[in-house]
């Protein structure tokens, strides 16, 4: 007699299983939807922090007609240059160019969407050849239009060193 209670309890549970079960589910469906929402946020946070690529330039490349700044510069030195961006401008190719990798000097860029920088020697993806060319463009298929300041800081220079800058 005692076993034959024991077999109907698990009936008696029942219940409170299925309540589990809708719980459970219920729990599903909000992870769900939580997931689906997540890319979306995102999405929308990497547009305003992205408004500016930034990749490595081909230093093999010559920098050919584009006027060019020729200047010098010596330790904890700033040199400013300015450049007037129109609208619909796809990319800004920027080349600093001193040639002595035992001198470090550093780019910085001044867009009217904020400051990018420090670029270093490495940034554009050869470490040692105290040069620094990258390419700058838009996420949204043009960069910001305006005023944009080139800053060239001398971060470790031994003597002067001379150096040209472009950005076209
Ligand atoms: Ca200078
Ligand atoms: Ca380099």
């Amino acid at each position: 007699m005692v076993w034959t209670e024991q077999v109907n309890n698990p009936g008696l549970n029942a219940n409170p299983v299925n309540t589990m079960s809708v719980y459970r589910n219920a729990l599903l469906i909000l992870i769900g939807a939580a997931l689906l929402l997540a890319p979306v946020v995102s999405a929308q946070q990497v547009d305003l922090d992205q408004t500016i690529i930034v990749v490595p330039g081909d230093s093999s490349k010559s920098m050919g007609f584009a006027p060019r700044a020729y200047d010098t510069i010596t330790q904890g030195e700033t040199d400013y240059f300015t450049k007037s961006v129109s609208s619909g401008t796809s990319q800004l190719t920027l080349d600093l160019n001193w040639g002595t990798p035992s001198n470090s000097l550093t780019l910085w860029v001044n867009t009217p969407v904020g400051l990018y920088g420090p670029y270093y020697d490495s940034s554009d993806g050869i470490s040692s050849n105290g040069r620094i060319a990258l390419v700058m463009s838009g996420s949204g298929g043009s960069l910001p239009a305006g005023t944009w300041e080139f800053r060239v800081y001398g971060d470790s220079v031994s003597g002067v060193e001379d150096y040209t800058f472009v950005a076209y």
